[in-house]
This record gives C-alpha cells, structure tokens and sequence, in this order.
C-alpha cells in the first residue's frame, strides 16, 4: 500500500543534496516545509518552501534550540490517518507524509580533538530525534529520511507511485530509530568519558562501570577475513579513541591489515611504548620473541630483539618507540620477511627503504605530548553471550616499589634488567617467564598451563640460539608456587628474579633464593594476560 505524500518537512543540518532533493519533490508536487537555515538554502535555489514557524505561528527561539518542538508539527506526524483525522481538523493541524532530516553532527564534532564541553553540548539534538522519533512510530503513514544517501532511492519510489511502499516505510522507520540509538549512544560515550577521566584515579572503584554499557565503536576497516579465513571481521575504533592508542594509526604503505596483524600490532605497539628508552619490540602470535632497549638507539634494539630469537622474528610485527631511520629499516627489509612495521615517525629514508618491499604494512601512530592524559579505557573480551569487562591494565612497577626478599640486594645493573624484565613479562600471555639480561630478552616462554613449563622454554629457547643465560635476571608474572622454578632457574645461571610474591611457599621459595645466592624482589602485583 503506497500513501501519498502530499507534505513533507525537510530539517537538514548536512545540507548535502538538499536542493537537488527540493527540487525533486517540489516537482512531484509535494508541499514543502522547512526550519530556519534549510529553509534559507531552499529559497535561494528558487524552490517554493513554506517556514515552519509559520504553521507553528511560533518563531524559532533560543539560537534555534526550540523551533519544531510544537503540537502541530507533531501533531502532524503522529496523527494516525483515519484515527485522529477529526482532532487534526479541528485543531488545524495539517498531515506532514514525509520527514527529511539530518541530526546536529554532534558525533563530528566531538571527534575535533579542541572539541570544548560548550561546543559538544550545543550539538546535542533535542527537536531532530523527537521528529525522527514520531515520524518514525507512525511508520504505517509517514516516511522517514535520515541521510544524504537515502534520497535518491526514495525519491524515484515517490516519483513513479506518488509515495512510498509500506515495506520502504518499514525499513526506513527501522533506520531512523537506529539513528537515533546511535545518536544518543554518542552522547552518553561521550559524557560518561569525561566524568571518566575528571576521576582516573577512582577508576579502580565500581563507580567505573555503569549498570549498562553503551561502547559505541565506528568502523575503520573491513577485514579480509577474520582469525581464520572462514570467519568474516572488521576492525571498529573506539569512538573517541586515546591519543597514542593503536587505533589511531595511519597507514603509510603496505598491503591491507589482516585480523591478526592488528591484534598482533596492538600487543607490539602497547610493550614498545611502555618504555622510555629507545626500544624495540618483535611480536608473534600475540606475544612478544625479542624485545630490547638501547642506549646507542633503536637501531641497536633492534638487532638485540632479533637476536632474541630469529626464527620466531620471521614475519614477525616490529615496534618502535622513536621515530624509524633509514639504516635501521634497510637492515630490517634485508634480514627478514616483516608483516606491519609500527613507529611515531618515520625518516624519508626509511620510507624508502620500505618501499621497496611494498607489501610491508608501515604505520604510524602519532604519540601525543608527554602527560597528555590518557582516557579511561576498559578491556572487554566476548565469553558466551556476556561480557567481561575490566580497567585496562596500568599497572607499572619502578625500582622504588620493589621489595627485596631475599640476603643479597639486586645490584643496580640486575635491577635495571629485572625492571625490563618485568615490562616485558605484562605483554606475555600467561604464565609468563622472561629472560633477560643488559636489556635484551635472553629467553620467553609463553602461554604454558605450568609455570615450570614456561621457565624451561625460556631456557631452550635461549640454548638454541646460543644466548648465555648465565648472569641473566628472570621476571615470572605471577607468583612462584613451589621451589623448583627457583631451583631450575638457578641451575640455568639466572642471577636474579623478580615476582610478585603472595604465594602460601613464599617464605620457601625466598629460602631457595637465598641458597642459590640470588636476589629476589617482590612487586606486589601480578600481571596475567590471557
Ligand atoms: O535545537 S534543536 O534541538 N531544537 C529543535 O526544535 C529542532 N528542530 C530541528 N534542533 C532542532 N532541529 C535540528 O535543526 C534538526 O535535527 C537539524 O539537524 C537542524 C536543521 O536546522 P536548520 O534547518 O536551521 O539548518
């Protein structure tokens, strides 16, 4: 059934192909009404257009905060033809068929990264969602437009009946309601992240998680396919994402993004940043081969972490905390096959250098200004039909929070090792066990059901590429529950270890420490990832 459109309210603030749609309708005879500024665009291109505060006979008030908010335009659009016809004739309220309209952009404009409170709240839409809303309930009568892109099809729909159909109805009402759910999902993001961040360091408390969530994400890619070719993906950003985060990347070269490069680059990306010297970080399979930090630059990290081992490095995902030079990304697309580089810049000469291999990803990922505040983010990860929601993991030790356990005192060299260790173990699926000395992974050993099982392969792993571990530091991400990882580890050569303690065999595994001569240092905190 096609209900003609005799009348149509057109209120669009993206006034992209607004005049071409006037004209159209004008010419399919439809009366057209309009607000303040769609109006104004209407009459200038010569089109016939009558102004809504004249069937309101309310001027538009308040900079335009109330202008359609009246009986008569609601009136007009609630009205069920057939049911309420009397009242409308009695009151003078005239049908309204059609329903054109574009929201204030409030999401663009949060997005402005100088984007002010004033400015975001200004661009919140009362009168468009309430209209989108009644126009959209009575969907049996009306027709809702809520974007540029929607016009041309409905247009020719009117231009061949003379109106709409009910299942285009349907489907546009369905549209409008998603618009606007969207919309003030957008808002409520949006403000919910400032309070956020007003309180980062009540974070921790329960304040943080409101009795529903509304994480709205907009998509940035269409991934190829997903973990596994058979599983369709997309990659969607956080619709106010943090500075610095992976997702703000710009892609500089190289073939599309692959599911697993991107959840492999975020665990690149996240190591890397964490220190402050020049660093470099190889991930495969979501956890890192070879990570080393260097004084003489990234250059020489990165020939450290390579070293780490080599095998696993092949087609691995390389990340940086400086900006990349030309002689380092020679040596990289020489030695090794690499799926995505990342970096917060990048030399012309690297550039070049990558260019010649062209499928090599190259991102970059432009690091705000130091103490330029972080957003609260949440970590959320699918289980069933649930979802498990978490403070992401902040949580960074200095020297000064550790506590040694053991007689001997770290020396300072061990406790700038045990220090590296550590940041390495956090992105270590678990349980972790890293190796490490003078600042380079000597040895990883990941995702092991046992502990002692990680311990072992850190130690295989070293012993295949001939990397000395005696006199090496040993970070475990969680504590040890029994002696034996301190006894193996001690017949490995390791010097010191640093854990976070809270085990009922503490004082047992302190005791072997102590008979070992190493040095043991307590951080308090545990740092699982699965
Ligand atoms: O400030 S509002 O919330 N108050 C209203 O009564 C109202 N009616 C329509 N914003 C309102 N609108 C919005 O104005 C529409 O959603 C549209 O985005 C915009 C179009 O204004 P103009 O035609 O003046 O450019």
């Amino acid at each position: 059934a096609v209900t003609p459109i005799r009348r149509a309210l057109i209120s669009v603030s993206d006034k992209t192909g607004l005049i071409e749609l006037g004209k159209r309708l004008a010419a399919a005879n439809v009366e057209l009404l309009s607000t303040g500024g769609s109006a104004k665009a209407l009459r200038e291109a010569g089109i016939p257009v009558k102004d809504v505060s004249d069937v309101t006979g309310f001027p538009e008030i308040m900079d335009g905060r109330v202008k359609t908010l009246h009986p008569k335009v609601h009136g007009g659009l609630l009205g069920r033809r057939g049911t309420d016809d009397a009242v409308m004739a009695e009151l003078g309220i005239a049908p309204i068929d059609l329903l054109v309209l574009n929201l204030y952009p409030f999401e663009s404009t949060v997005a402005k990264p100088d984007c002010t409170l004033e400015q975001a709240i200004e661009n919140i839409d009362i009168g468009g969602p309430a209209m989108l809303r009644s126009a959209a309930k009575n969907w049996n009568d009306v027709g809702v437009l809520t974007a540029p892109d929607q016009y041309d099809e409905a247009l020719a729909e009117i231009e061949q009946h003379g109106g709409l159909s009910r299942a285009t109805r349907f489907k546009l009402a369905v549209s409008a309601f998603n618009r606007v759910s969207n919309y003030d999902g957008a808002i409520s993001d949006y403000l919910s992240g400032l309070q956020l961040n007003d309180a980062q360091d009540a974070i921790a408390g329960h304040d943080a998680f409101p009795a529903q969530l509304n994480s709205r994400f907009v998509k940035t890619l269409d991934l190829r396919y997903g973990e596994n070719p058979h599983q369709q993906a997309a990659f969607y950003r956080d619709l106010q994402p943090a500075p610095g985060t992976l997702a703000t990347f710009e892609p500089l070269q190289g073939k599309e993004l692959s599911f697993n490069n991107i959840a492999d680059a975020d665990a690149a990306w996240e190591c890397v940043r964490s220190f402050t010297k020049p660093a470099c970080v190889i991930v495969k399979h979501a956890n890192p081969c070879g990570v080393a930090v260097s004084l003489d630059g990234i250059g020489r990290a990165y020939d450290l972490a390579f070293q780490t081992d080599p095998t696993s490095a092949f087609g691995g995902i390389i990340a940086f905390n400086r900006e990349l030079d030309g002689a380092t990304a020679r040596t990289m697309v020489e030695r090794q096959f690499i799926e995505v580089v990342l970096a917060p810049a990048y030399s012309d000469e690297a550039l070049k250098a990558f260019a010649k291999k062209g499928n090599v990803r190259v991102l970059r990922i432009p690091v705000p200004a130091e103490s330029a505040s972080v957003a609260a983010a949440y970590d959320l990860r699918r289980v069933g039909s649930g979802l498990l929601v978490q403070t992401a993991d902040r949580g960074m030790v200095t020297a000064a929070d550790l506590k040694t356990v053991t007689r001997r005192a770290p020396t300072q060299e061990e406790i700038d090792d045990l220090i590296f260790a550590w940041k390495v173990a956090k992105y270590v699926k678990s349980n972790a066990i890293v190796y490490a000395r003078n600042r380079q992974t000597i040895g990883v050993g990941a995702g092991q059901m046992s502990r002692v099982y990680s311990a072992r392969i850190a130690g295989i792993k070293a012993a295949d590429e001939n990397l000395e571990v005696r006199g090496s530091v040993m970070a475990s991400d969680a504590f040890f529950p029994f002696r034996d990882g301190i006894d193996a580890a001690a017949a490995a050569g390791i010097r010191a270890v640093i854990q976070p303690g809270g085990s009922m065999r503490d004082a047992e595994v302190i005791a072997a420490a102590d008979e070992h001569d190493m040095a043991m240092v307590f951080t308090g905190m545990r740092h699982f990832r699965h």
